[in-house]
């Protein structure tokens, strides 16, 4: 798959996956402006509750290529050990709430979480990200109705890419799209250029404000489109045309951004080839240090959900430390046996 824009993090991640090094990735191109742009007009003490496309929220509040290296390898120095699958990310430190598979659940968690800063008296808000797909789920409709009659401050952003998998979105929804929603529940509701950095962070920026000084929450739709497969288990060029995904490509959001930085006299070719070079150099690095490292030790599949672990779960380990006993070529590579 081409990377337009030269984003070395996903291009590099995603030809690790497929070379099999480890089992599952998702790439955000052409999708980066909705990222960034509302990332960079939030506050550190406003909460994130993410899909899983936007690493871009992440990079800005200073997640580090080592720690999604880490994450997406499942080592030792994973906060979650592996249980989950790659991409799953997530930083207390950095008021990130874990990536969830099933979707649309973040959003009432979001809610929760909106109402409880205004209970709290915190002047900030959490801004709860989503796809146009999850927005078919029955937890959007619930979250924006809690969101709206508590006057909670929660950001919906919604980020409409055209695509749920393989279903396009005129097979989605017969309204007009996801920003009606908002008002029909009462809610402030805008769309925007979701490819358009500088738009994206204005309207974010705004709605920010009304969320956090009005109690009450704002939905933003940044419209833009999944430029690469919907993950390393999909193949989309068997539901869309390459003429579509040209035409797409040719407005990618990074694209955009160095060509405007450049007419500012801001950037120029030269910066944008060495910064291109030190960002693949870093994450080839990130990557090869996080597949050195030890996996988290076998205990821990059964640690960290009950204080005391009940009886079928003890009889579970018992199971598992005898499987590896007699099978020990099972143990998954770097993983210590401590059972
Ligand atoms: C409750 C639930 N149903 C189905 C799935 C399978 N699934 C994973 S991603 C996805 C498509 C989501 O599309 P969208 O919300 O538009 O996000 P995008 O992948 O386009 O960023 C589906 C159906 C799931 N993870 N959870
Ligand atoms: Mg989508």
């Amino acid at each position: 798959m081409d990377f337009p824009g030269g984003k070395a993090m996903d291009a590099v991640f995603y030809d690790s996956q497929r070379q099999g090094r480890f089992s599952f990735y998702m790439t955000s191109g052409g999708e980066e402006a909705t990222a960034v742009g509302t990332a960079a007009a939030l506050q550190p003490e406003d909460v994130i509750f993410s899909q899983y496309r936007e690493h871009g929220v992440l990079l800005h509040r200073g997640f580090t290529l080592q720690e999604f290296a880490h994450q997406c390898f499942g080592n030792k120095h994973e906060p979650g050990k592996g249980r989950q699958m790659p991409i799953h990310y997530g930083s207390k430190a950095l008021n990130f709430h874990t990536v969830s598979a099933p979707l649309a659940t973040q959003l009432p968690h979001a809610v929760g979480a909106a109402y409880a800063l205004k209970l709290q008296g915190v002047k900030a808000c959490t801004a709860a990200y989503f796809g146009e797909g999850a927005a078919s789920e029955g937890d959007f409709h619930a979250a924006a109705n809690f969101a709206s009659t508590l006057g909670a401050p929660v950001l919906f952003i919604c980020r409409n890419n055209g695509y749920a998998i393989s279903t396009p979105a005129t097979e989605q929804y017969k309204g007009d799209g996801i920003a009606g929603r908002g008002a029909s529940y009462g809610m402030a509701s805008t769309r925007v250029d979701g490819g358009d950095a500088r738009a994206v962070y204005a309207a974010t920026a705004e709605a920010r404000q009304i969320a956090v000084a009005g109690g009450c929450p704002v939905l933003i739709e940044a419209m833009s489109y999944r430029s690469g497969h919907h993950s390393t288990s999909d193949d989309s060029s068997r539901y869309r045309t390459a003429d579509e995904m040209r035409r797409w490509r040719a407005r990618d959001p990074v694209e955009r951004m160095q060509k405007w930085m450049t007419h500012q006299g801001w950037w120029d070719e030269e910066q944008e080839k060495e910064l291109r070079q030190s960002s693949r150099k870093q994450v080839v690095e990130a990557l090869q240090i996080a597949q050195k490292e030890d996996k988290p030790p076998l205990s821990c599949m059964f640690t960290d959900v009950y204080a005391d672990l009940p009886w079928h779960l003890k009889e579970q380990q018992a199971e598992v430390a005898d499987f590896v006993r007699r099978h020990p070529e099972m143990l998954p590579a770097g993983m210590p046996n401590d059972l």
